[in-house]
């Protein structure tokens, strides 16, 4: 695509069009891109590129499976409280078929299926949610009398790209849980090839929209790592972006739910939180639009590590996580991570202009200062502590 400075395209009436259509300001849009851009990690000129694309590619027909799950991941795109993520998402996608939110059931929703798939053969993005039970031939799960491993077989031969999204279409997720009654497996599995997989129970719709911007905009999908998780959202642990890692580095921890240290914000590890073995940007990009403390450590419960296969349900809520960094690192912030290229203050910056609120921007900039205010207690020698966390 052609690149072209984005500030060229603030006389482009296209960019007025799209920010009515999407109840942004022309600069809100043209920040949006930067901002998602930044996100992504990519080169100087991938904001015209995006902006672009997003004000006059044609939509991609998206057919959207549900299997084994609680549709917690099309209720965090859907229910933001602000004219945003589930705008901008339905803006840059051709909704075709999703079995929640369709107002057709039946056979008629199965017909429709199959006229969006035929009518965009070889160029529809397919989006799975939820497991794939594959025990006993398949028969945990059933829509429209075809098994889900049938389904997804028969929807994703002719896609342009699968995405799984949240944990249960990535690895399994939840109904994967051991003894996995239902051998409920992840979609790469059933497929037997890659699929870009954007997990979290649910995952954080900012992770999902950045990756249908990147297709829009290059009809490719981001770069990924080993387990199919775009590097842009998934390079860094949660325990390195945590507003209560000063408390571990301090060995300062809640040992009870409701103790002291609870009260007062201390560090989690000791009450089995996963963020040093789990990769996600909830701490930085957070959720929703429910104010400060929208993240789960910040609410008080320790990282279940939603994000990360054989972490999240499956590794005890209760046990410790594996240090991979005991100590802080040596300098703040690094920006070049060595499974990608991020900026997390520009995925900071994206939340917060999809959040289209002062009351978000605020919110997020706070978090990066990483402000929470707690009592100092007495700080034990730096080798006790480093025990401690270990024990
Ligand atoms: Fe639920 Fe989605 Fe969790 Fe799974 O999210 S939020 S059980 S990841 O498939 O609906
Ligand atoms: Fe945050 Fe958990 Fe790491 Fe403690 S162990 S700093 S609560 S991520
Ligand atoms: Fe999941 Fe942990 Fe983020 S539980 S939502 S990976 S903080």
């Amino acid at each position: 695509m052609e690149q072209q400075g984005i500030e060229m395209l603030n006389d482009d009436p296209a960019m007025e069009a799209v920010g009515e259509r999407l109840g942004l300001s022309r600069r809100s849009f043209l920040q949006l891109c930067a901002a998602m851009a930044g996100t992504m990690g990519l080169p100087a000129g991938a904001e015209a590129a995006i902006a672009k694309a997003m004000a006059t590619a044609k939509r991609p027909s998206v057919i959207w499976l549900h299997f084994q799950e609680c549709t917690g991941c099309s209720e965090s795109l859907l229910r933001a409280e602000h004219p945003t993520i589930e705008k901008l998402i339905l803006d840059v996608i051709s909704l075709d078929y999703h079995e929640t939110l369709f107002a057709a059931a039946g056979h008629q929703a199965e017909a429709a299926r199959e006229a969006a798939m035929k009518a965009n053969k070889g160029q529809y993005v397919l989006v799975v949610e939820g497991a794939v039970p594959t025990k006993e031939n398949g028969i945990y799960c059933k829509v429209g009398g075809k098994t889900a491993v049938d389904l997804v077989k028969e929807c994703a031969q002719d896609a342009a790209a699968v995405i799984a999204i949240g944990s249960c279409a990535s690895w399994g997720g939840m109904p994967s849980t051991p003894p996995n009654p239902t051998g409920a497996s992840g979609v790469a599995e059933v497929l037997g090839k890659p699929v870009v997989t954007i997990p979290g129970c649910p995952p954080n719709p900012y992770n999902f929209l950045s990756t249908v911007v990147h297709y829009l905009t290059f009809k490719t999908l981001p770069a990924v790592d080993d387990k199919g998780r775009p590097k842009f959202a998934y390079s860094r642990l949660i325990h390195e972006n945590c507003e209560r890692r000063a408390h571990f580095d301090a060995g300062r921890f809640a040992m009870k739910f409701g103790d002291e240290g609870h009260r007062k914000g201390y560090c989690l590890y000791k009450l089995g939180c996963k963020g040093p073995e789990t990769y996600g940007n909830c701490p930085a990009i957070l959720f929703g639009d429910v104010g400060n403390a929208s993240w789960p450590v910040a609410t008080g419960h320790p990282c279940i590590g939603c994000t990360e296969k054989g972490i999240g349900f499956t590794k005890p809520i209760h046990a410790l996580a594996e240090l991979k960094t005991v100590r802080p690192p040596v300098g703040y912030p690094r920006i070049v991570e060595d499974q990608g290229k991020v900026s997390f203050a520009a995925a900071a910056a994206l939340a917060a202009i999809a959040g289209a609120t002062a009351g978000a921007t605020a919110r997020i900039a706070k978090n990066l200062g990483k402000g929470v205010q707690v009592e100092q207690p007495p700080v034990k020698p730096q080798s006790e502590s480093k025990e401690e966390a270990e024990s």
